[in-house]
């Protein structure tokens, strides 16, 4: 084309554009109004034409005023698509020659047509990105990638196509445009952005990777920087293999891409304003990640590689394998020091996940990170995890959430295309291990882990979008995995094909050394020269292993000192006891309510309800004596936190921690309205996930020692959704990673005949998992014995997990209630309690019922009706840590009795089987008369509960029965039950 040409035809496309552009609104607004030609050309070009247009038009564009008549319209009226068919306004603008209304449309239907495939490549040229770096699978061309498919031939090729800007280009031949896109959008990295809806989000990301053709210009130090760090990641891996051949490492050989790439999340998050990042990790590459980015002494690992253990002896507990410990420390870059902390995980993959996010938002709390861009959490990930585990899409379901969100999350995945054994092809459904980040509309970058500088490269602009957005972001690094599942394991068994391609296959620092060589940026000899000196100082390191000796425990430090390892067993109470005046202040906060609020009237009567109790002293039920134990704790300086599904109003609609104005459905929380200068409430309806939400509050509770902090269950027997978080942190967490937890877990239980899945929060379980003073388990039956047992997890100076059966039933049962001098000076938590009233002279009684929770008050009701005396109750308010000296003292009196335990659930479930051998020994201890407790309760069964209520009151009704009858073991049914199971095994 000549110059002259090229003058007409740059004028002629600008303007064109606009005109195309106003053209296309006029067909949106009445197809009949354009000329048949046009109709066709916008029918075909379908629904992504209206942004395609946009963008022709350009950000400064306004449409043209339609004319008016009589006005000055002509240039808006010439034109074809104004039914002339001439080319009046280019002829009298232009002057130079003459143009047709086919070269018009011509040119448009180019810029049209190749900002639709430059579209195409945004939402879809990550599927034809290079990213694998063994090349197994040929990526197949996609039809709406070619240009073809857009009416270009080969002759178009060098014709120049206006537009406008996009890409940076202003005109360009559509051989150039395609170089471009594919440059951008089907290199070493893919991006999949085009599914977000914030136009503000979706825009950065593009100017970001289009303005620099998705690729950084590193300088000479940052590219010696990335050679480096893989030096380090590559050695120590071959390292341990060559010093611990074969042993268990989990090592990150092909994936060394990441090393380099973590260090950029902190240099650059280091300069858009991060101080602290909580990380979680699986086992791939964990190591590394302690001692390449984490700074953890190689000697500390090598010495626990030789048996040592991670902490000094003394402070006891399990230990871990060491590719689940946690670490902190402190790294700088450019004057900037970010705190960092990997927390200890299970084996259980992605169960960490949650648990760091609770972290972080404690952080922030602490920190006043209000933005929440000092404090981020860092999740890496396996491919296989990522999309098998849905306490994944849990977790990321939290990440908006107004009670949960912490600015975003930037999860790296080490994408090595292998799950232990199994392929991609059986391990998910999606194209991408990365899809579920899809459903919060996370910007997902797929990257070669072969290309550094790319991993790196995008690891920089997710920082910076999680900076900017505070919104989550997806690494997926594209790599493979060198060995097998772990280093013992012959990976050739199962995938020959692709460990031969892995056998033949350079390493990533091998390559990247070999292209610094050859851009003269540093020598082979250099490089050689760094990987002799990695090796020396690993093997200094490992000289010096054997005498290495952990120093100290790092778990009382920071936010948590002034607490300390509990000892000794014992009543532990704490100063749980409240002063009248403070009682008076909460309550006064409880019941009384600013005038401009408007009340439901149910609502009211429940707050006038309460002005009474605190007036008359009398009365005082559970959800009163829960809210005066939280504003009491608040007042003394301790944050509160509670989350559950439907927590604020509470299931049984109980708690009405916030009340709704009816107008405006504002929400006023009176606990937060005692003082001034008192500490703050969080009540939090969760969203319908057990497993991440208790996983959330236990790593929140982890990180703020001094804040109550509660996980409610809808009912108790929901909780079983969490047992991840239940067993592998709640229960061992202490004893495997010396971590504390004050966690307080309300789990709603009771047998009122609402069916299998209302009425049991499986305290056997619970109690199961008990030992070693790892947790404590409470069934109260007092709203005052409640209070101090929530307080009594602030005014001790150590933290153990609470976990409270609590009441259906009886947050409305007449006699469940306290009085305000139960929660006065003077007054503590009970382990033990007997009855209220004795009915009698224990000498006199012929038997004592040990019981725990609800039924207490069944066994009451039927005791006065049928007028017994001789019969006492003994309520075991706390089971664990088993109260063995209060039950002795407590059973004392009664030596000459018969001894009963009483539950309502089946036998093989409830506390039957853990506290029976207690009792026994206790008794015996005592010298008591008749040693062995005998079992009141329902037999053995599959379902925890009947679903029928005529059933379950006869059960109710047998069971009370059964324990207020003295002395007698009841055959029957449970016996019934049992031989007719052995029998049945015995075929
Ligand atoms: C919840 C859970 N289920 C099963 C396992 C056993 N397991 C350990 S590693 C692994 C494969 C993980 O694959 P991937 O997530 O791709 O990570 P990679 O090991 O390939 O890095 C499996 C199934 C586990 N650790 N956790």
């Amino acid at each position: 084309m000549s110059n002259t040409d090229q003058e007409h035809s740059s004028f002629l496309f600008g303007p064109n554009a606009h005109f195309i552009a106003d053209l296309y609104g006029r067909y949106l607004d009445d197809p009949g109004s354009v000329d048949p030609s046009w109709q066709g050309f916008f029918r075909d070009l379908g629904d992504d034409t209206r942004s395609v247009i946009e963008e022709l038009r350009g950000a400064s564009w306004t449409p043209p005023r339609r004319p008016e008549a009589g006005g000055n319209g002509a240039v808006e009226e010439a034109g074809p698509g104004a039914g002339n068919g001439k080319a009046a306004v280019a002829e009298g603008v232009a002057g130079k020659r003459q143009i047709t209304a086919e070269d018009i449309r011509a040119a448009t239907i180019d810029s049209i047509r190749a900002l639709m495939m430059i579209r195409a490549y945004r939402v879809r040229g990550h599927l034809e990105a290079d990213l694998d770096p063994l090349g197994l699978k040929p990526t197949p061309p996609h039809p709406e990638l070619d240009p073809r498919s857009y009416g270009f031939t080969e002759e178009d090729l060098d014709r120049p196509i206006f537009i406008n800007n996009v890409l940076g280009l202003e005109t360009a031949s559509l051989r150039e445009i395609v170089k471009v896109v594919r440059e951008t959008y089907c290199g070493r990295i893919g991006v999949e952005f085009m599914h977000i809806q914030d136009p503000a989000q979706k825009a950065w990301i593009q100017e970001r990777i289009e303005s620099i053709r998705n690729q950084t210009q590193f300088t000479e130090a940052g590219k010696r920087a990335i050679l480096d760090r893989l030096t380090a990641a590559e050695q120590f891996e071959r390292f341990l293999d060559k010093k611990y051949t074969g042993t268990k490492r989990f090592g990150l050989d092909g994936g060394e891409s990441m090393v380099p790439a973590l260090e950029q999340i902190l240099k650059r998050g280091g300069q858009l304003g991060l101080q602290e990042v909580v990380i979680g990790m699986p086992h791939r590459g964990r190591l590394n990640v302690l001692a390449n980015f984490m700074g953890k002494p190689y000697t500390a690992i090598f010495s626990e590689f030789q048996g040592g253990a991670a902490n000094p002896e003394d402070i006891g507990g399990s230990g871990d394998v060491k590719y689940h410990l946690g670490t902190s420390s402190d790294r700088e870059f450019d004057g900037n020091v970010v705190h960092l902390s990997l927390t200890a995980n299970p084996s259980h993959l992605e169960a960490v996940n949650p648990v760091v996010v609770g972290k972080v938002r404690a952080k922030q709390v602490q920190r006043q990170d209000t933005d929440r861009t000092s404090v981020m959490a860092l999740l890496m990930h396996g491919d296989a995890a990522f999309a098998g585990q849905g306490l994944v899409a849990e977790t990321l379901d939290l990440s908006e959430l107004r009670g949960y969100r912490i600015g975003g999350t930037i999860h790296f995945i080490v994408n090595n295309q292998i799950g232990f054994t199994t392929n991609p092809v059986n391990s998910r459904s999606g194209p991408y291990c990365s899809d579920v980040a899809k459903m919060i509309q996370a910007p997902i970058f797929h990257v070669n882990g072969d290309d550094p500088e790319a991993v790196v490269h995008v690891a920089r602009i997710a920082t910076e979008f999680r900076q900017t957005f505070r919104k989550d972001v997806v690494i997926d690094m594209f790599c493979y995995r060198r060995h097998g599942h772990n280093e013992g394991d012959e990976p050739a068994f199962t995938q020959p094909l692709m460990y031969k391609a892995i056998a033949g296959h350079a390493t990533v620092r091998e390559i990247y050394a070999e292209r610094l060589a050859n851009e003269g940026v540093v020598t082979a000899e250099e490089g050689d020269g760094m990987v002799q000196a990695m090796q020396d100082c690993l093997q200094e390191s490992f000289d010096a292993a054997s005498a290495y000796k952990p120093n100290k425990a790092d778990w009382l430090e920071g936010v948590w000192s002034g607490l300390d390892k509990v000892r000794g067993f014992g009543a532990r109470r704490g100063d749980t006891a409240v002063s009248p005046e403070l009682l008076a202040e909460v309550g006064q906060a409880l019941s009384k309510l600013p005038d401009s609020i408007n009340v439901h009237r149910k609502v009211r009567r429940i707050l006038d309800a309460k002005r009474k109790m605190f007036e008359t002293g009398e009365g005082i039920d559970w959800a009163t004596a829960e809210a005066m134990a939280f504003g009491t704790l608040l007042v003394e300086g301790n944050p509160v936190r509670l989350s559950g599904q439907d927590s604020n109003r509470g299931t049984f609609s109980q708690r009405h921690a916030a009340i709704i104005d009816q107008e405006t459905e504002q929400r006023y929380l009176p606990l937060n309205h005692i003082r001034d200068d008192q500490a703050r409430i969080e009540v939090v309806d969760s969203p319908l996930s057990e497993l991440a939400v208790l996983g959330f509050e236990y790593g929140y509770s982890l990180a703020e020692p001094r804040a109550l902090t509660i996980w409610e269950a809808q009912f108790g027997d929901f909780a079983n959704g969490a047992q991840i978080i239940i067993d592998q942190f709640i229960a061992s967490g202490e004893s495997k990673w010396l971590r504390m937890s004050g966690l307080v877990m309300l789990l709603p239980h009771g047998y009122e005949g609402q069916g299998p899945e209302h009425s049991s929060a499986r305290l056997e379980r619970f109690l199961q998992l008990s030992a070693e003073d790892n947790i404590q388990v409470v069934n109260c039956t007092t709203p005052a014995n409640y209070f101090h047992a929530l307080r009594r997890q602030m005014h001790r100076n150590f933290r153990k997990p609470l976990i409270v059966m609590t009441p259906k039933s009886l947050l409305r049962h007449k006699r469940a209630v306290s009085r305000l001098e139960n929660f006065g000076p003077g007054t503590t938590f009970h382990r033990i309690m007997h009855c209220d009233e004795l009915p009698g002279d224990p000498k006199d009684a012929r038997q004592v019922i040990l019981c725990s929770g609800k039924v207490y008050y069944d066994l009451l009701e039927e005791r006065e009706k049928r007028a017994i005396t001789d019969v006492h109750i003994l309520r075991m308010e706390q089971l664990y840590p088993f109260p063995a000296d209060a039950l002795a003292s407590e059973l004392e009196p009664y030596r000459h009795c018969h001894i009963v335990w009483c539950q309502e659930e089946p036998r093989n479930m409830g506390g039957w089987t853990y506290v029976m051998e207690f009792i026994e020994e206790i008794a015996q201890e005592i010298g008591a008369e008749h040693p062995r407790p005998r079992y009141a309760g329902r037999p053995t069964a599959a379902s925890p509960a009947t679903g029928l209520m005529k059933r379950h009151n006869e059960e109710q009704a047998l069971l009370i029965n059964d324990a207020l009858t003295v002395g007698k073991p009841r055959l029957g049914r449970i016996a019934t039950r049992k031989r007719g199971e052995a029998d049945m095994a015995a075929q």
